[in-house]
């Protein structure tokens, strides 16, 4: 028994067919992994002005696929969710998305407190969630509703604050760009708390169906790290052209 599970836990463990949380586990590494050869490939191809952001967009979805990679491995020897790793990846790659907002507001003069400030938001909203989904397990209603309010702290600012007047300021194309990554984290990153819903318990269980965290999570990220990235990737191109 202690064999097999060493055996498994030690080589590439086997898997089911009807492992769809595994499968989205594989296609998700190998998705970060194609997308950050192409981000990073493409580099060449851009002046200084845009190669930091697109380098920024290879970087993100590359740090996911290391990540990713151990997730996988991490699944398919326990069948159980890596919320450690998952969050590990968050914690460094949401900054860095807000770090493309940022990047991309310079032109119209985004000072770093805007960058700042983001970071400080989506740090509270990760740290608060990782509590309620891994250490107070029994209050996660309460520790996803802080969360939740760093969350909409985020959309306010790109909607309303700071960051929405630059982007006024930044020039059509930018301005497009930044309408569109909008969409990404009020739509996009809306489907990280509802995977929270559906794996933890609280008064929103009786009407969120129980199931499995780990495939929403696997879809939003892939959704919203690699589309982030292609937003970031065609205003270079773009404005690049004229
Ligand atoms: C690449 C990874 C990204 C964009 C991750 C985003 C994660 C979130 C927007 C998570 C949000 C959560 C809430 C708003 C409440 C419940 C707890 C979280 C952490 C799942």
């Amino acid at each position: 028994m202690l064999n097999t599970f060493l055996f498994s836990a030690l080589t590439t463990a086997k898997m089911l067919p009807t492992d769809y949380v595994g499968f989205t586990f594989f296609t998700g590494c190998m998705a970060m992994m194609a997308a950050s050869a192409f981000f990073f490939l493409s580099l060449n191809q851009f002046d200084k002005k845009w190669r930091t952001s697109v380098l920024v967009s290879g970087l993100i979805t590359f740090v996911a696929a290391v990540h990713y990679y151990y997730m996988r491995d991490y699944w398919a020897a326990f069948q159980e969710s890596p919320t450690f790793f998952r969050y590990v990846d968050w914690i460094i790659t949401v900054p860095m998305m807000c770090l493309e907002f940022y990047l991309i507001l310079k032109v119209a003069g985004a000072k770093q407190s805007l960058l700042w400030k983001m970071i400080f938001y989506s740090v509270i909203m990760l740290v608060t969630g990782y509590l309620g989904e891994a250490v107070y397990m029994d209050q996660a209603a309460f520790w996803g509703f802080v969360s939740g309010v760093a969350y909409f702290a985020i959309v306010y600012e790109i909607y309303f604050g700071e960051a929405a007047k630059l982007a006024k300021a930044a020039g059509e194309n930018v301005l497009a760009a930044h309408k569109i990554l909008c969409w990404f984290v009020l739509v996009g990153w809306a489907i990280y708390p509802l995977g929270y819903m559906m794996g933890t318990d609280g008064w929103y269980s009786s009407f969120i169906p129980k199931g499995n965290i780990d495939v929403a999570y696997n879809i939003a990220d892939a959704i919203n790290k690699i589309g982030f990235g292609l937003v970031i990737y065609s205003l270079a191109v773009k404005s690049q052209k004229d």
